[in-house]
Formats: C-alpha cells, sequence, structure tokens
C-alpha cells in the first residue's frame, strides 16, 4: 500500500464515522483532506446528506466548490460540529504541529469553533514526542515587517535555529492566505513543554499564530502500510 492509499484510508473511515446529516462541517487543508472531499462529496450525493462545508484555507474553499459542497463561512457558522483536517505530526499526548502547508492561522481558527477536531493522517505522521520524525521544525506565522525580531526572540528564549519559509520555484518567502510570513523553527531538543512555549511564543508582538496545536485534538486516524488504519 502506498502512503496516498494510507492517507485515503484514514480519511475515509474519519467521514464516515463523524459526518452526519445536517452538521456544520469543517474542511482542513492539505493532501489526505483532498480524500476526505471526495469521500463526503460520495456520501452527500449516495445519501443526499445535507452538510455545510467551512474550508480552512484557499485551497479547501476551491475543493468544496470542486465537488459542489454547499459553502459556509463563520460570520453564519460559527459553531461547526467536526473539522476533519491533515497534520504534519502527533505525540502521544495528541499534541500536533500543523502548518507545514502554510495554512496553520485559519486552521487553528476553525478548530476553535469545532466541537471536535479529527486528524487524519499516514502512519509516517505518527509520533511519540513532536520532532521524531517531522524534522521541518515548528511554523509560526507572523506579520511581515517583524520576522527578524520574532525570529531572533524565539532563537533567544529557546535555542535551534529559525528560518524564514521561502517560496519553492521561486525568488523570495511564502505569503499565507492571510498576507503574511512563516517561519520554522527547528527546536533543538524534544523536551519543551509545548503549551508553556506556544503560550510564550504567542505574546511575542508580530507573532499571529503558532502551528504548535495544543488539547484542541479530539481522535486522530493513521492509515497504516497494509491498509488498516489505527486510532488515538
Ligand atoms: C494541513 O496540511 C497542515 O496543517 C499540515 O501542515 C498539512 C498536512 O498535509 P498532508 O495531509 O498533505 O500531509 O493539514
Amino acid at each position: 500500500m502506498t502512503l496516498e492509499q494510507a492517507k485515503q484510508v484514514a480519511a475515509y473511515r474519519a467521514v464516515d464515522e463523524f459526518v452526519t446529516n445536517n452538521c456544520i462541517f469543517g474542511v482542513g487543508s492539505g493532501s489526505t483532506v483532498v480524500y476526505a472531499v471526495q469521500r463526503l462529496a460520495e456520501r452527500v450525493d449516495v445519501e443526499n446528506l445535507k452538510v455545510t462545508c467551512v474550508p480552512t484555507s484557499f485551497q479547501a474553499k476551491q475543493l468544496i466548490h470542486k465537488y459542489n459542497l454547499t459553502l459556509g463561512e463563520l460570520d453564519t457558522h460559527p459553531n461547526i460540529d467536526v473539522t476533519i483536517d491533515g497534520a504534519d505530526e502527533v505525540d502521544s499526548k495528541m499534541n500536533l504541529i500543523k502548518g507545514g502547508g502554510g495554512c496553520l492561522l485559519q486552521e487553528k481558527i476553525i478548530a476553535s469553533c469545532s466541537k471536535k477536531l479529527i486528524v487524519i493522517a499516514d502512519y509516517t505522521k505518527d509520533s511519540v514526542t513532536l520532532g521524531d520524525h517531522y524534522k521541518k521544525g515548528i511554523p509560526v506565522e507572523v506579520i511581515p515587517m517583524a520576522y527578524v525580531p520574532i525570529k531572533n526572540k524565539i532563537t533567544t528564549l529557546f535555542g535551534g535555529d529559525v528560518k524564514l519559509r521561502n517560496a519553492i520555484a521561486k525568488a523570495g518567502p511564502v505569503v499565507t492566505d492571510n498576507g503574511n510570513f512563516i517561519l520554522d523553527w527547528l527546536f533543538p531538543n524534544n523536551s519543551f513543554d509545548w503549551e508553556e512555549v506556544n503560550t510564550i511564543i504567542k505574546l511575542i508582538p508580530g507573532v499571529v499564530e503558532t502551528g504548535l496545536f495544543i488539547n484542541m485534538c479530539h481522535k486522530a486516524y493513521f492509515g497504516q502500510p497494509e491498509g488498516t488504519v489505527s486510532e488515538r
């Protein structure tokens, strides 16, 4: 089984368990979520479900349109029943690193408005501690004019290295859906209290959001190499 198939089985399981008629559904971002939206579209078609989809990114909004699903927004649907989203890493305490795809701010806003956040991922995202497998660090979305002082403050406070994320095949930094930059903090060890780290980084002026999702994830599904799905 390929990694793509592992993503697909996790996504299908989550949609089948958590999406119900008349629910308000938060649509995550990334490649695994594409399978969740495909499955949702099948179910809407076959079961005639009514589901309102609130996107976490421009990509998610495009997916909602592509599959002719009903688009909602927080202005009209501020209480979301369930959000299904990907992650870059999940630790044994259900702490998440998210934002490898650059959509962490809207993902966190939508997660914070959801009764349940369900993570879908392949088995490579399943870790005991953050950093076991994911080596690209913790994303931090920042106001562009402040990226250098924020970078310096994070390394002074916690060590490690902080890199401004650059766009692939294009000169210049990645610009998020919200017009901000992303810093990736390559943390020096995995013995941090992540809740404390998240609070401290968020208090630095110019930081908009971090990719640390603490105490937000209700359940995670990991597609396995042999085609099964493990859950936590
Ligand atoms: C989003 O997409 C992000 O928070 C995370 O960075 C990424 C996971 O992508 P994929 O499903 O492609 O691994 O959920």
